[in-house]
């Protein structure tokens, strides 16, 4: 028996394009995760799918996103395919709206408020869940969940939040769970979904985050896909499917000194973003940050950031790029710059000395304040002052680029 586990697809939701030209493509992107998840069901011969969660980005999704769905389970029901959802925080299960209004099919199972387990007889199964009832669910859902029978393998269909759990940024704790009791449980699988990050948490039973298999943004980088598991008696196989059609990549080289050559660095950028194959077509997003001294200064600082980015998209086949180069900069000795009398040293000393004084960088804080992000102002006072050094790097590294005259013969530091 093979079962799918795939999780917040968030049909209907926005990808993030980072190119006019990849516009079309991030409107389709998640529709066509479920197309490839379909695909993959039926070249691999899936007899369950268990979908946890933030199926639709909203509780109101838009007709495409109501299509795309159709669509999938009735090629799903065609194949025989047993689907089961449990409705997230975002597609939750509310009176009027999309689940309690869905169609019913054969074979096909929308868990709803009350805890519900279905048993698969045939196969020795008991599959359990149930839905959010609203999108600030605060019940621990898994505690609700019917047992399975005695001789049944139960299977646990849940959009959950684990505290412990990686996850990127904040994650709001709707239906909080402990991971110790999934691991005590009577459970053989836990299906997840709310964290988009694929995991696994636990192996006896087996506790899987599926992530999602469509990134959002830049910042939901990194594999996406779902996990095809394999049952066979008692134990359970997982793989993780990489499936995303558009996958984003994050990539932060600060250390660049041994990249001497244009080509060095773009062998160093492939070589970070590596990603699992997948047995579909993707295009690549990158979001590069070229930070500290490198002696790649001059040829990546003679033209607009515009022009080098569009020069190192094409050397790398991206379909978008983010780069920043805002702290790199020449190999040079800012504190020996600094001893110097004339505007760079000027410079240096004096940025250095306000990164030092407690005191300068809170009237800088506050000469800012004005212009800042309400993100940037919501910040502890701590976190604040360290992204107010980070500006004074970026300050250093460019009057270092503007104003360093290399090895000549009107610099004496370098
Ligand atoms: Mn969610």
């Amino acid at each position: 028996m093979r079962i799918l586990l795939a999780a917040d697809l968030h049909l209907g939701g926005p990808v993030a394009a980072l190119d006019e030209a990849l516009e079309p493509l991030a409107a389709q992107a998640k529709a066509q995760s479920l197309e490839r998840l379909v695909e993959l069901s039926r070249r691999r011969e899936v007899g369950l799918v268990l979908l946890p969660g933030d199926v639709f980005h909203t509780p109101e999704p838009p007709l495409g996103a109501v299509l795309a769905l159709q669509k999938a389970l009735a090629a799903w029901s065609e194949m025989g395919t047993r689907v089961f959802i449990a409705p997230g925080n975002h597609d939750p299960w509310l009176t009027g709206g999309v689940w309690e209004k869905w169609p019913s099919t054969e074979g096909f199972t929308i868990f709803g408020l009350e805890a519900q387990g279905v048993e698969l007889a045939d196969d020795g199964l008991w599959v359990a869940g149930m839905a959010h009832a609203s999108e600030r669910e605060s019940r621990d859902l898994s505690q609700l969940l019917p047992p399975p029978p005695p001789g049944r393998t139960g299977l646990a269909v849940l959009h959950a939040n684990i505290a412990g759990a990686p996850k990127p940024g904040d994650h709001e704790p709707y239906a909080p769970a402990v991971l110790q009791n999934l691991l005590s449980g009577p459970f053989a699988l836990w299906a997840l979904g709310h964290i988009h990050i694929p995991q696994e948490l636990g192996q006896h039973p087996r506790v899987l985050y599926a992530g999602t298999p469509q990134g959002a943004h830049l910042g939901e980088n990194g594999p996406k896909g779902a996990y095809l598991l394999e049952l066979n008696g008692g134990a359970l196989r997982a793989e993780f499917i990489s499936l995303a059609p558009l996958v984003f990549h994050d990539l932060v080289l600060d250390d660049l000194m041994g990249l001497e050559t244009p080509a060095a660095l773009v062998a160093r950028v492939r070589q970070g973003m590596q990603a699992p194959a997948s047995p579909w077509p993707q295009e690549h997003c990158l979001r590069l940050k070229l930070a500290g001294p490198s002696p790649l200064w001059r040829v990546l600082g003679r033209e607009e950031p515009s022009a080098v980015a569009a020069s190192l998209k094409r050397e790398l086949g991206l379909a978008g790029l983010a780069l920043d180069m805002n702290s790199l900069c020449p190999p040079a000795d800012a504190q020996a710059l600094a001893q110097r009398p004339d505007v760079l040293g000027r410079t240096l000393a004096l940025l250095a000395q306000v990164a030092e004084d407690d005191k300068a960088l809170a009237a800088l804080d506050e000469q800012l304040a004005k212009s800042l992000h309400p993100d940037q102002r919501r910040l502890p006072p701590e976190e604040r002052r360290a992204w107010l050094r980070s500006l004074l790097a970026e300050a250093r590294s460019l009057a270092l680029r503007g104003l360093w005259q290399g090895q000549g013969d009107n610099n004496d530091a370098a």
